[in-house]
């Protein structure tokens, strides 16, 4: 039987958590959990540790302050790569990713996949409570992304996901670079680089109820700053490797 761990990055998310920990365990029974916060002053992580005493195999990684979700994942993903589990989720903590679809994530592990994203954009996916601007927004950045990085991931952007540990190590998530959010289009592009098999799973992702969002203007900035950049240096190299010498 596989191990699985399940990794929750959170910032002042007190109102969710409690719940998100009980129907995460009520999913998945058996996996254990990480929850990365970055000393939410909302006292998440106690609120975790509670509930951890509660269940069990919920561990927290408290980082000393917020520094954005790509510096929370480099770190929990470094602690989860070390303890030596067979396969690695990702997904957020504001009950957005619904704990009840991490079964239909891992059987896409189990049917050979090295990364599952759980995808808004193909059939079966959907936004229901998102406004025209925000979907807007979000379908073009995946539409530019794809057009940049050609990782043919519908996707990319989705911070939902599963990996077979062995393949997440051997695209050293220890060397990314991105400091937001933009650490989900990094880490499928260099899968895809990678050979990795991605496959994508439809979820609803469901619009936040309680708490703060944390995405802005500045991180959404960095994410297409970064997408440009690794384009044009593929494109580059595409050139160089066909030019006749
Ligand atoms: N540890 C840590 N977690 C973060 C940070 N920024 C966001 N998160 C968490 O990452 C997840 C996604 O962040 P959200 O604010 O929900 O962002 P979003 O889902 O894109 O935006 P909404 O749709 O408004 O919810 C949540 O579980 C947040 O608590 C951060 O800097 N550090
Ligand atoms: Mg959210």
């Amino acid at each position: 039987m596989s191990r699985t761990l399940v990794i929750t990055p959170t910032y002042q998310e007190a109102p969710n958590i409690t719940e998100f920990l009980h129907r995460l365990r009520a999913a998945v029974p058996d996996a254990d959990v990480l929850v990365v916060d970055d000393s939410s002053p909302d006292g998440t992580a106690a609120l975790a540790e509670e509930v951890g005493k509660e269940l069990g195999q919920i561990d927290i990684l408290l980082r000393p302050k917020k520094e954005g979700l790509g510096v929370a994942y480099r770190a929990g993903m470094g602690e989860a790569l070390a303890r030596g589990h067979d396969v690695i989720v990702q997904m957020d903590a504001d009950l957005s990713h619904d704990p009840a679809a991490v079964p239909d994530l891992l059987r896409a592990i189990d049917e050979s996949a090295d990364m599952v994203i759980g995808s808004r954009y193909i059939p079966g996916g959907s936004i229901p409570h998102w406004p025209w601007h925000r979907r807007a927004l979000s379908k073009y950045g995946n539409a530019y992304t794809g057009f940049q990085l050609r990782t043919g991931v519908s996707d990319a952007t989705s911070g939902f996901r599963a990996y077979r540990a062995d393949s997440l190590r051997a695209i050293d998530p220890a060397s990314t670079r991105a400091t937001g959010y933009g650490i989900q289009i990094e880490l499928a592009y260099r899968m895809s680089k990678h050979g990795g098999k991605i496959a994508e799973v439809p979820i609803s992702f469901t619009d936040r109820v309680r708490g703060t969002s944390k995405m802005s203007l500045k991180i959404i900035a960095e994410e297409m700053l970064l997408v440009s950049w690794w384009g044009t240096r593929d494109r580059l190299t595409r050139e160089r490797r066909n030019r006749p010498t």
